[in-house]
């Protein structure tokens, strides 16, 4: 059984967001101010829509934590929806006094039509309530307490967006801390300033003509030990879970881990990392990455890097043609709000879905029901290596 447990529940409109988390040992120092800035982080952005003016996001921890300490017992973090206040009679578990108006008009690119037809449901918001990211604000939730746990562990996680919509970064060599110094100031969580400007004026470009924009995000972990992951089974080899992990992000469509498919047009030479070693510090060291710290599934204590591309929101302005459910004849779409880019929120995203894996490989690796056990336990993982 894998050691952390997670799952999360609630509707975009409904009352409250609801997440729980099992299997974070007892005696890690928690707090809601520790979820709390993330998912502020998750909301900011330059291209996001009039939700997030509605919305501000701070996670109630309900269970699990006592006294400003883990119990090692599931946790349970709530997060209120501020805009359900707006969708009295139309949301929330009790009968309706009056029927809401059905939502019958499926969004190109949105779960609403193949939603409708799995569950057989004619009004489309019974799928779309569920299918919004706003789901997302959980995941960062369950994953603020991955990072701090993460934390303690001397492992850190950082986002940047490289590109978005034609506008990519300039690649640079930037050490890791500056970029991400740099990401955590910009608007954009981008590290290169000229690129976010000419993103900011895609953006707004974008906007005008009343359509949308993708892209894509970078996540680095760093402190990673090696040996986390395993070569030995399919289910178990950890760039997998990665990959499943950022791809299961809303309007996420691939995902690369390292140099990811730029490994197809370069000669093996140009692909593999070089192996070395450095005596004093009794480790083996790379003087690439482009394996992104993974390799037979393994880490191998090179930073951990994988990217995510996005596709632009389905929710256009000037929507493509689409088919009522109900009539079945072709519509004008409707349109309430939407953001134009939500690239910056979706690294957030990433950063947690990220922590989330990499924390259930490091506890499966080290095992332990206290953070001083787990401490102890990848100490002498730690002395393995370094007498290997
Ligand atoms: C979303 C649509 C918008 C976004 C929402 C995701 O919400 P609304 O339909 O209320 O305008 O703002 O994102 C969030 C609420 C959030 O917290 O990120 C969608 O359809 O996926």
């Amino acid at each position: 059984m894998t050691r952390l447990r997670w799952s999360t529940s609630g509707e975009s409109h409904g009352p409250e967001l609801v997440a729980i988390l099992e299997g974070i040992p007892a005696g890690l120092p928690l707090l809601a101010a520790d979820v709390d800035g993330d998912l502020a982080r998750r909301q900011r952005g330059y291209g996001r829509g009039g939700r997030m003016r509605i919305e501000t996001d701070r996670a109630q921890l309900v269970t699990g934590v006592r006294g400003g300490e883990t119990l090692g017992s599931p946790i349970a973090l709530v997060i209120a929806n501020r805009d359900h206040a707006n969708w009295a009679g139309r949301m929330g578990p009790d009968p309706f006094p009056s029927r809401p108006e059905a939502l019958t008009r499926p969004r190109p690119g949105h779960a609403d039509l193949a939603g409708g037809l799995k569950y057989d449901r004619h009004d489309l918001r019974d799928i779309l309530e569920r299918a919004s990211a706003r789901e997302t604000a959980a995941r960062v939730a369950v994953g603020a307490v991955c990072r701090k746990l993460l934390a303690e562990l001397g492992v850190e996680i950082f986002a940047h967006v490289v590109a978005i919509g034609p506008v990519s970064v300039t690649p640079s060599d930037l050490p890791l801390d500056e970029l991400r110094a740099r990401s955590r100031a910009s608007d954009l969580a981008c590290a290169d300033d000229v690129a976010e400007l000419a993103m900011r004026a895609a953006i707004l470009e974008t906007a005008h003509a009343g359509d949308t924009l993708g892209g894509t995000f970078e996540v680095v972990a760093t402190g990673v030990p090696p040996g986390l992951g395993s070569h030995v089974q399919w289910d178990r080899k950890l760039d997998g879970l990665l990959a499943q992990a950022l791809m299961s992000i809303h309007a996420i469509k691939a995902v690369e881990i390292g140099i990811g498919f730029e490994v197809s047009r370069r000669r093996g030479s140009e692909v593999h990392d070089a192996i070395g070693y450095d005596a004093v510090a009794r480790t083996f060291t790379r003087p690439t990455n482009r394996a992104g710290g993974l390799e037979g599934g393994i880490t191998n204590g090179m930073p951990v890097v994988c990217r995510a591309a996005m596709k632009p929101i389905a929710t256009l302005k000037r929507a493509l043609p689409s088919v009522d459910v109900v009539t079945k004849e072709p519509f004008a779409a409707a349109f309430e709000r939407s953001d134009v880019c939500a690239v910056a929120a979706a690294s957030v995203v990433g950063e947690a879905m990220v922590a989330i894996t990499l924390a259930g490989a490091l506890l499966e690796k080290t095992g332990g029901d206290s953070l001083g056990e787990v401490r102890r336990n990848l100490d002498g993982i730690r002395r393995q290596n370094a007498e290997y």
